[in-house]
């Protein structure tokens, strides 16, 4: 049976720097699916936030000459208003040093140890600072590199606690193969059994004593709780797991009809899929139904991240183009599951293609066309009159159809894709029955009604599937079409004689035609820092 109630978050972001479109692009992904299943009749709970401890952070704080909470307390801030920008729609933001988390993370630790899943030992291993792990001499390589960044690690020698994975990779294995939708897209699961799994996995350390910016163990204070599992835990301690009010987390997790969805790069996926799941054992919770694992955005075949700074800045890409504009390009040009880049020539062919020159033209021109020939009112719908109607009428069926099912599977890029089929196939439709001629002959003014609400039809369905990606421009094209609030919900999707009577209203287009010379220069300076 669907389930009618989920949870989903997005990775908690290191304040260690300023978020870049890397983490725009795994936030807004979310947000769209969020804002979608809302669309449909869900009951969502939609939770990011901040992972605020670690050395990392130490050392920034301390270059920066403020203390770690300081500095996290401004880095936060511009998390707040990125996610304003792009008009995110959670219902919580988590910090790793709330109150609500510490004490829970404390108890958990307890939990584990008194459990005898957590033993005290020592670590002697290879570090990557930059990415707060440990790694081991054939992951480092001869090299002494990171396996997942590429820098250099250094040796770290510490008395440390451990969780013991080992006790349940057994049971973890099964999992995998019982649910064969919990970890996707399906090479991610080959790459966690094959690389990290079947050649043995080491206990996992998870404390450190070489730094203190973390949650200190009650049980011996000298010891900080290691980032993972300070961070992975925020998944449970925003529900309010294991506090005085614990109704979210019976409500959004605890409760099986309630669907649990992790997004996260492929960056982090062996947290993710490895300890998390561990972890939840452990402490005798269920597992997630799905972790969604995006591809990473690059630039110039290196990932993009906050410590290399080659970074793209949303900032001023947003305040340019507007906020439509970054989340469309960033949902359809990069494969959701897949490896992508941004590059200033695709983003601006991207706009003008679909969104100028396809979406925004063809409400232009049908509202030009519904005020000259019909006085501004939509005619009502006169079954399939000239010869094209069927053919419009059944694609727009179909891509709603697939849209769905798209969106459910988590396929959002595809799921645009149909959206957009209905744009391209309206705009065919003109040139096919060329309502210009209709209007000039008396006989043929059935077939021109027919094509005008065929259009408005067409416009008002695209609006619709596209409006968990185009928060304002949908709302926008429903202004200009007239449709009334109580036509905007989902529910009156595809019903063919919705729009007769409404009243268009012209407006300014959407989306501007950009003149690509003068947006790619714009953009490649602000990737070359000159802005
Ligand atoms: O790893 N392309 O935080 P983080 C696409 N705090 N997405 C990117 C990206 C890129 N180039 N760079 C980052 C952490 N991301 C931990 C997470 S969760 C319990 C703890 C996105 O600030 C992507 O979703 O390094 C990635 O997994 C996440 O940001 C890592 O963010």
């Amino acid at each position: 049976m669907e389930k009618k109630r989920f949870y989903i978050t997005t990775p908690i972001y290191y304040p260690s720097a300023k978020l870049h479109i890397g983490h725009a692009y795994c936030t807004t992904l979310t947000d769209i699916f969020a804002r979608y299943k809302r669309l449909r009749g869900f009951e969502c709970y939609f939770l990011t936030g901040a992972d605020e401890h670690g050395q990392k952070i130490e050392k920034n704080a301390a270059a920066a000459g403020k203390t770690p909470q300081q500095f996290v307390d401004e880095i936060v801030e511009g998390f707040y208003k990125l996610w304003e920008l792009l008009h995110i729609s959670n219902d919580d933001f988590i910090r790793t040093t709330q109150d609500r988390h510490i004490k829970v993370v404390q108890d958990i630790f307890s939990m584990m140890l008194k459990k005898d899943d957590i033993y005290l030992g020592k670590y002697k291993g290879w570090y990557c600072t930059p990415c707060e792990s440990f790694w081991t001499d054939t992951q480092v390589g001869e090299d002494h590199v990171c396996p997942d960044c590429g820098r250099p690690v250094q040796i770290a020698e510490e008395e440390a606690y451990f969780f013991k994975t080992n006790k349940y990779v057994d049971s973890l294995l099964k999992f995998y193969d019982e649910n064969p939708k919990f970890l996707t897209p399906e090479s991610r699961k080959n790459e966690m059994v094959n690389t990290f799994i079947k050649p043995g996995l080491d206990d996992l350390c998870v404390s450190r004593t070489s730094f203190s910016w973390g949650i200190p163990i009650r049980e011996n204070e000298k010891h900080v709780i290691y980032v993972w599992l300070d961070a992975l835990t925020n998944y449970i301690t925003a529900l309010g797991y294991d506090s005085d009010d614990p109704s979210k987390f019976e409500k959004f997790w605890a409760d099986p009809e309630c669907e649990i969805i992790h997004i996260l790069g492929a960056d982090i996926t062996r947290f993710h899929a490895i300890y998390w799941p561990m972890f939840l054992e452990s402490l005798g919770i269920r597992k997630p139904d799905r972790e969604f694992v995006h591809g990473l955005l690059m630039m110039k075949d290196s990932k993009m991240s906050k410590s290399k700074g080659n970074v793209v800045d949303p900032f001023p890409l947003v305040e340019r183009y507007g906020v439509d504009a970054l989340r469309y390009y960033l949902a359809r040009e990069i494969t959701f599951g897949q490896d992508g880049s941004f590059t200033p020539e695709q983003f601006v062919e991207r706009i003008n293609a679909d969104l100028a020159n396809s979406f925004g033209n063809l409400l232009n021109r049908t509202v030009s066309m519904i005020n000259k020939y019909f006085e501004g009112v939509v005619p009502s719908y006169q079954g399939r009159v000239t010869e094209f109607d069927g053919d419009l009428e059944s694609v727009i069926e179909f891509a709603i159809k697939n849209y769905e099912n798209n969106l459910d599977d988590l396929k959002i890029t595809e799921a645009i894709t149909n959206a957009m089929d209905i744009v391209y196939r309206a705009n065919k439709y003109i040139d096919e029955t060329m309502p210009w001629a209709l209007a000039k002959d008396e006989s043929k003014q059935k077939e021109l009604a027919s094509v005008m609400n065929h259009l408005a039809t067409a416009i008002y369905t695209a609006a619709m599937l596209l409006k968990p990606v185009l928060v304002t421009a949908s709302d926008k094209a429903f202004d200009q079409l007239g449709i009334e609030e109580s036509l905007r919900e989902y529910s009156h999707i595809y019903k063919l004689d919705t729009l007769g009577g409404q009243k268009v209203n012209k407006g300014e287009p959407l989306f501007p035609r950009l003149d690509a010379s003068i947006e790619v220069e714009y953009i490649q300076s602000l990737m070359n820092g000159n802005k």
